[in-house]
């Protein structure tokens, strides 16, 4: 791991992993009472630093991107940041990706992830279901760079150039009826490929949604590459949500679907741990998470403890969303 790892509020060990901390403990218990899983085996379950299965590892070179040569884009000048960039190499070996693993060291075990082909389906309430592939899609959507921050729940950030489209413009492609309140997104389901989707105690597939207002606010970003080349698979290729005011965990990887419902989705973690990772998870410094606070953040590659803004900075683009809703503490959460 590249992470310097200190002692004291940075990333305990207890942050680092919160959720796989937290579910395995209570899973092994839940399994151990059914009587399906011999002592022996505790060891292997409660740890969160499993090396990756050995068929991943072996799955070693990936195949190329197809879309390489749409990159670099034209980098959009409004959303530049001041913030130095995090190092490439930081942002692509330090993830959290669970159908990998969940450490943060699935970057190799994440090569096994097959981009191609890859059919993004859109469903639900809008004028005309359809089906299209990534090419097709990438071909019709206007792709530009754009500098945004990231918070992890966890409290590491970072700060990286994305390349993609605003989500937006998916959203007007896909011609939603006005009954549509909100937008669902789903990530692939292989537990062939993807190690981690073994895992049966987890809600596979990882589902997260926004509102129709948040799914169409201009930050809300589709990104499909990354420091000016396609999007690593470990980071989400070949497309994933960037919703920078957000916690980490709202930027669902690896889309194969967006739903278009009234009906509020219920995401990954909101099903693990419905009482710590909420549907809105705005940031916000002074709503600590109920087993650590999050008034600072720790940029990756730093032993900097920085404050954390509310909705990570970016309140200008989207506190209105909010109007009315800022004394639920469930808007942070
Ligand atoms: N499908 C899927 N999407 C996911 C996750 C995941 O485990 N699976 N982790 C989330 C979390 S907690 C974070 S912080 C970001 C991490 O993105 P990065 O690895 O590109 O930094 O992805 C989010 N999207
Ligand atoms: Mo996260």
């Amino acid at each position: 791991m590249l992470i310097k790892i200190k002692r004291g509020w940075e990333l305990p060990e207890a942050a680092a992993t919160p959720e796989c901390v937290y579910v395995n403990r209570r899973q092994l218990l839940k399994t151990m009472a059914l009587g399906s899983i011999a002592v022996g085996s505790i060891g292997l379950l409660a740890g969160c630093d499993e090396a990756p299965a050995p068929e991943a590892q072996a799955a070693a070179t990936p195949q190329p991107d197809p879309s390489a040569d749409l990159y670099p884009v034209p980098r959009n000048p409004a959303y530049t940041i001041s913030r130095p960039l995090t190092d490439e190499k930081l942002a692509t070996t330090y993830n959290n990706f669970y159908e990998f693993g969940s450490s943060k060291n699935i970057w190799q075990a994440a090569q096994a992830l097959e981009i191609r082909p890859w059919t993004v389906a859109i469903s639900g309430m809008v004028e005309q279901p359809m089906e299209i592939g990534i090419d097709d899609l990438l071909a019709k959507m206007p792709l530009e760079e754009r500098l945004y921050r990231h918070r992890c729940v966890e409290r590491w950030s970072m700060t990286v150039p994305w390349s993609g489209f605003p989500l937006r413009a998916l959203v007007e492609m896909a011609r939603p009826l006005s009954s549509a309140k909100y937008l669902k997104m789903v990530t692939f389901e292989d537990s062939k490929m993807a190690p981690g989707q073994r895992a049966a105690w987890y809600p596979w597939p990882y589902v997260e949604g926004l509102t129709m207002a948040e799914a169409t606010n201009e930050l809300s970003f589709i990104a499909t590459g990354l420091y000016g080349k396609p999007i690593p698979r470990q980071n989400g290729a070949p497309l994933r949500l960037a919703v920078p005011w957000k916690y980490g965990f709202k930027s669902v990887k690896s889309i194969v679907s967006f739903e278009f419902t009234d009906t509020q989705p219920v995401s990954f973690w909101e099903t693990i741990l419905g009482n710590e990772y909420g549907f809105w998870a705005n940031v916000n410094p002074e709503v600590p998470h109920p087993r650590w606070s999050q008034a600072y953040e720790q940029p990756l590659g730093t032993d900097e403890k920085v404050p954390t803004q509310i909705y990570n900075g970016y309140g200008s683009y989207v506190a209105d969303l909010y109007k009315g809703m800022e004394d639920q503490e469930r808007t942070f959460m």
